[in-house]
């Protein structure tokens, strides 16, 4: 790989650090929706998560010696801002200013995510996503995150996964704050957050901030099960929704007409003023990247069962088998796939043809790779974390990087999830991503695995081997 190309890992505020109620941290969504029994695999939470507030030094050492070239990290707005807007809370940019400092200091690049899905419970209880309040708030939010790090941080990702934390939060209801069947709402928030990343973009630029800033979605291109019409229809369609929606408005500065016409017919088209889709346009060539999170294509077919609404809970988030939340498609297994402990397909084909697609509909935009990696139940053998399963897929994924930019897409970075072992938001921390492992009946100590080893020799050789 260039000599540019940048080799990471990465992580989530919520998922780490702990910390929750420390040194002024105010109450995120998550703190509160977690402790509702039922919710979250055997009721986990990220209370203490793998203590990472009060342990960045050694993992950041353990990251150097891997040799990491980057750590994608996201901030806790409540740590930032206890109650949302309002009063900051100096000892949360503090802790930040040290965690960046640290990975400077080892000459690792900070790659920071303003948002990865830890919303203010205050914001939450004014309506969340849904207010354009939340809207305001996350301006000011980025703003001051700008000012106070934009010194040292020259890679910005403002939010993760928004058709993630929008559909689970208002659709299906496993995220926060649970709402099941809101069909409206849930395009509802997606607009907000295209409308709250547009405008932190322009504020960006405007101020002359040097760096990069873009967004990030996860990225499951759908692929029909075979060639029948009805079936290539459900490829088209799902692609629109699931894909379309989310990076045009971003890229292209205006949504697909496809969906919007879908929308419009079915009542369902968000509440959009002028001066929105204005700024949409307006900010499009603005965004210096897109962050594709990558772990599964989506296998498609015409729909024809009942359509039930509240299919995710814990385990089953990403599990093909649920209809589309209008009925047209749904995701199936088939037998001929390879799947993961948690029946998510492992393809680095789909991921190949999965990037030539987004080359070919949004051209040469700057692609970074940021998140990519196999949940799994790692073996232990005689002591030592065997995580052969673990190397086969990153291997996979990035020969398919590899090849991608042999054949002219420009993806300029490639970040593992997870750097450690971290709190799954479902599924607690049985299901592992790290290349270091935390011993949960040992105090939280850390060890590597053997994919530890293996990441650090990709590195240094730039993958050339591959
Ligand atoms: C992505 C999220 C991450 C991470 C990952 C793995 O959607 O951005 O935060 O959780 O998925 O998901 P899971 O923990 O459900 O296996």
């Amino acid at each position: 790989m260039p000599n540019n190309f940048l080799f990471g890992a990465a992580s989530a505020s919520y998922q780490v650090e702990g910390a929750w109620n420390e040194d002024g941290k105010g109450l995120s969504n998550w703190d509160v929706f977690s402790k509702i029994p039922g919710k979250t695999f055997e009721d986990t939470n990220g209370d203490v998560a793998v203590d990472h507030y009060h342990r960045y030094k050694e993992d950041i050492a353990l990251m150097a010696e891997m040799g990491l070239e980057s750590y994608r990290f996201s901030i806790s707005w409540p740590r930032v801002f206890p109650n949302g807007t309002g009063e900051v809370n100096e000892k949360g940019l503090e802790f930040y200013n040290n965690l960046i400092d640290e990975c400077l200091k080892h000459n690792i690049v900070p790659f920071v995510t303003l948002y990865h899905w830890d919303l203010p419970q205050a914001l939450e209880e004014k309506g969340g996503w849904k207010n354009p309040e939340t809207v305001d708030a996350f301006v000011r939010f980025a703003d001051t995150c700008f000012q106070s790090f934009g010194d040292r941080v020259r890679h910005w990702i403002t939010f993760n996964e928004a058709v993630i934390f929008c559909s689970l939060g208002y659709l299906t209801g496993a995220h926060p704050p649970g709402i099941e069947g809101d069909v409206k709402g849930y395009f509802q928030t997606t607009h907000h957050v295209f409308v709250a990343h547009a405008r932190a973009v322009e504020l960006f630029k405007q101020n002359g901030y040097v760096g990069e800033i873009g967004i990030t979605h996860v990225f499951n291109p759908a692929f029909s099960i075979d060639d029948a019409e009805e079936n290539k229809f459900a490829e088209m369609h799902a692609n629109a929704y699931s894909t379309h929606w989310f990076y045009d408005p971003i890229l292209k500065g205006e949504y697909p007409a496809y969906v919007v016409k879908g929308l419009e017919e079915q009542g369902l088209l968000p509440d959009m003023t002028d001066e929105e889709l204005d700024l949409l346009k307006r900010t499009a060539s603005m965004n210096d990247f897109i962050g594709l999170n990558y772990y599964s294509p989506q296998r498609v077919m015409k729909n024809d069962s009942a359509l039930v609404m509240a299919g995710g809970r814990e385990n089953s988030t990403g599990r093909p088998g649920n209809p589309s939340f209008d009925g047209v498609y749904k995701t199936v297994m088939m037998d001929d796939k390879v799947y993961t402990k948690w029946a998510w397909e492992i393809s680095p084909e789909a991921f190949l043809d999965g990037m030539h697609m987004l080359k070919d509909r949004y051209g040469d935009v700057k692609i970074y790779i940021t998140e990519n990696g196999l949940g799994d139940v790692d073996p232990i053998v005689d002591g030592e974390i065997v995580d052969d399963a673990r190397i086969e897929y990153i291997e996979g994924h990035i020969r398919a990087v590899k090849h991608a930019v042999e054949q002219g897409v420009n993806v300029a970075g490639y970040y593992a999830w997870s750097a450690i072992d971290l709190l799954s938001w479902l599924n607690g921390y049985k299901k592992q991503y790290g290349f270091i492992y935390v011993d949960h009946a040992n105090g939280l100590a850390r060890k590597k695995k053997k994919s530890f080893y293996w990441y650090k020799d990709i590195i240094a050789t730039r993958a050339e081997n591959l």
